[in-house]
């Protein structure tokens, strides 16, 4: 029914402090469907076509060394306003300037350990789901869409 997807991604850090099921919880709770999910250990150059836009920023390498540090759960979650939602539960970039009830505002502190990614744009969200899941994704039908949307 809902078209509109994102790509959100637990990062290492999230993996390893065992937030997975948190912050999944929380889009449930929103009442968006999730319609793909994985845990692997990411290649530098995946993360180097996810993080294209940021290659030259002096963080990169630390940021490089940061999400290879370990396995990350990549997952693509739908609904209506999923894209701009799904980065309001997020929280900022920086999780000091991210409000308690959002996920990097109430789990962590410094921006290159901030937990969790979230696709910027719908366009962004599109590639990103290409490119993590490029087997594809399947749309399900969800019986309980009627509960969610009027
Ligand atoms: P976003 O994840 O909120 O979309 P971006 O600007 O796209 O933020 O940056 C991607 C990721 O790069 C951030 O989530 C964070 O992990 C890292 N990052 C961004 N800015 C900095 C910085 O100033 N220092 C260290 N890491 C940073
Ligand atoms: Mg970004």
């Amino acid at each position: 029914m809902v078209a509109e997807r994102t790509y959100i991604m637990v990062k290492p850090d999230g993996v390893e402090r065992g937030l997975v099921g948190e912050i999944i919880k929380r889009f449930e709770n929103k009442g968006f469907q999730l319609l793909a999910l994985q845990l692997l250990s990411p290649k530098r150059e995946i993360l180097e076509q996810h993080y294209a836009d940021l290659k030259s920023k002096p963080f990169f390498g630390g940021l490089m060394n940061y999400m290879t540090s370990g396995p990350v759960v990549g997952m693509v979650w739908a609904g209506k306003g999923v894209v701009k939602a799904g980065r309001v539960l997020l929280g900022e970039t920086n999780p000091l300037a991210s409000l308690p009830g959002t996920i990097r505002g109430d789990f962590c502190i410094d921006v290159g350990r901030n937990l969790c990614h979230g696709s910027d744009s719908v366009e962004t969200a599109e590639k990103e789901i290409g490119l993590w899941f490029p087997n594809g994704v399947v749309n399900h039908e969800r019986v309980l869409d009627k509960l969610i949307y009027e």
